[in-house]
C-alpha cells in the first residue's frame, strides 16, 4: 500500500519547510567566502529534512485546522537540522567519506580541518539560535549534542568487536540517532508551550522512531545500492561497525565464516562475500522485526493525542518506517 504523502496530510507543511529552508541557508552564511561555501554545501545538497518536518508536525498536533507554525518552531527546527548537519561534517571526516547526499563530501573538497571547523561553525549557529529561543531549548540542544557524541564514541569503542552485544548496539544508536529525532519533536513542543505530558509523548515518539530509523538505515547499508543511498553502500561492515543484521548473522550457522572473514580484514571482495552471507540468513528479517517493534512503540506514544493533521503525519511516518526497508 502506498504510504500517505505528509504534504497532503498537513497542507501547511510545505510552506513551513520553505521557511525552514530560508532560515537554514541564512544560518549557513559567512562573510568569509570559503566558510560560507563549506557551511552551505550540505544544506544545499538536499536531504530529507525529516527532523525539521517532525518539529513542525509536533507543533501542528495542537491545531484543529492546519495553520502555519510559530516562528520559534521554525527556528527550533533549523537548530535541530544544524545539529544534524554539524554531525554529518564530523562523521564524514571520521569515516573518510567521499560522498554525502549524492555530492562530494566536505572533507573531500576542502580537507579534514576545514570540514571539522565547518561542523563547529554550524554548532555555533545552533547556540546563537537557541539562546534566542530560551534556556529550555539551549539545554535541549546541549543535551542532544552530548548524546550524539556519547553514541558515536560507543560505536567507535566497538569498532571491529565481533563480540559486540545487541544492547551496546542499541545504546550507540540511541545516542547517535534517536536522541536527535527526540530533540526535533521536543523542540516543536517546547516552542509551542505544550504541557509536560504532551511534550513527553512527542519526545518519546521521536526517540522510538529514531531507533527504528537507524535500524532501517543499517539494514539498507547491506541491501541497497550506493545510488539509492547517495553514499557508498556496504560501508559499515567494511569499517568494522557491526550493526544489528550483522550481529544476528554472527549468531547463525554462517557466523564462524563471517568471523573468519572479518578477522582477516575485509577488502571489497571479502566485504561482498560477508554481506552475501548476512543476507543468506534471517538476519535482515530479524532486524526488521526489531525496527517494527520500535515503530509500534513510536505509534503507541501518539494514542493520547487528538487525531489532528500534525498527529496524523507523525503516525504515517511511523507506519512508513518499515516500508523504507523494502
Ligand atoms: C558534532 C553534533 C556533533 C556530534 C559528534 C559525529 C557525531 C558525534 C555523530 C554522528 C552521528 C551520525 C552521523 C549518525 C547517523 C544519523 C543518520 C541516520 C544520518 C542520516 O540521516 P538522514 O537519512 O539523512 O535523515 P538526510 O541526508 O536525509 O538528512
Amino acid at each position: 500500500m502506498a504510504s500517505p504523502n505528509p504534504f497532503s496530510l498537513l497542507p501547511t507543511l510545505e510552506a513551513d519547510l520553505a521557511r525552514v529552508e530560508d532560515a537554514l541557508l541564512n544560518a549557513c552564511t559567512s562573510d568569509l567566502e570559503m566558510l560560507g561555501d563549506a557551511a552551505s554545501h550540505l544544506a544545499r545538497a538536499g536531504g530529507k529534512r525529516v527532523r525539521p518536518g517532525f518539529a513542525i508536525a509536533s507543533a501542528a498536533t495542537a491545531f484543529g485546522e492546519p495553520a502555519a507554525v510559530h516562528q520559534d518552531v521554525i527556528m527550533g527546527a533549523v537548530a535541530t537540522e544544524l545539529v544534524h548537519l554539524g554531525s554529518l561534517y564530523h562523521d564524514d571526516v571520521m569515516d573518510e567519506a567521499s560522498t554525502r547526499r549524492s555530492v562530494e563530501a566536505a572533507n573531500q573538497r576542502w580537507g579534514n580541518v576545514v570540514a571539522i571547523l565547518t561542523g563547529d561553525f554550524l554548532l555555533a549557529q545552533v547556540s546563537l539560535i537557541s539562546a534566542a529561543l530560551g534556556v529550555e531549548v539551549t539545554a535541549l540542544m546541549g543535551e542532544t549534542i552530548a548524546a550524539l557524541t556519547d553514541g558515536q564514541i560507543r560505536e567507535l569503542s566497538d569498532t571491529n568487536n565481533l563480540q559486540r552485544t545487541q544492547d551496546n548496539y542499541l545504546a550507540a544508536i540511541a545516542g547517535k540517532t534517536a536522541s536527535l529525532l527526540a530533540c526535533a519533536c521536543k523542540v516543536g513542543a517546547i516552542c509551542s508551550g505544550f504541557d509536560a505530558d504532551t511534550t513527553t509523548a512527542l519526545t518519546d515518539f521521536g526517540f522510538a522512531y529514531g531507533m527504528g530509523f537507524q535500524i532501517v538505515d543499517d539494514i539498507l547499508d547491506l541491501t541497497a545500492t550506493s545510488e539509492q543511498l547517495g553514499k557508498p553502500a556496504g560501508n559499515d561492515i567494511l569499517e568494522g561497525n557491526y550493526t544489528l543484521p550483522v550481529l544476528f548473522a554472527l549468531n547463525s550457522d554462517v557466523g564462524p565464516r563471517i568471523t573468519e572473514l572479518c578477522e582477516a580484514g575485509l577488502d571489497l571482495q571479502t566485504r561482498d562475500e560477508a554481506i552475501a552471507l548476512v543476507r543468506s540468513t534471517d538476519a535482515v528479517q530479524e532486524s526488521l522485526s526489531v525496527a517494527r517493534h520500535w515503530a509500534d512503540k513510536a505509534s503507541a506514544n501518539l494514542t493520547e493525542l487528538a487525531p489532528t493533521a500534525g498527529a496524523n503525519v507523525l503516525r504515517a511516518a511511523a507506519q512508513d518506517l518499515i516500508a523504507r526497508a523494502h
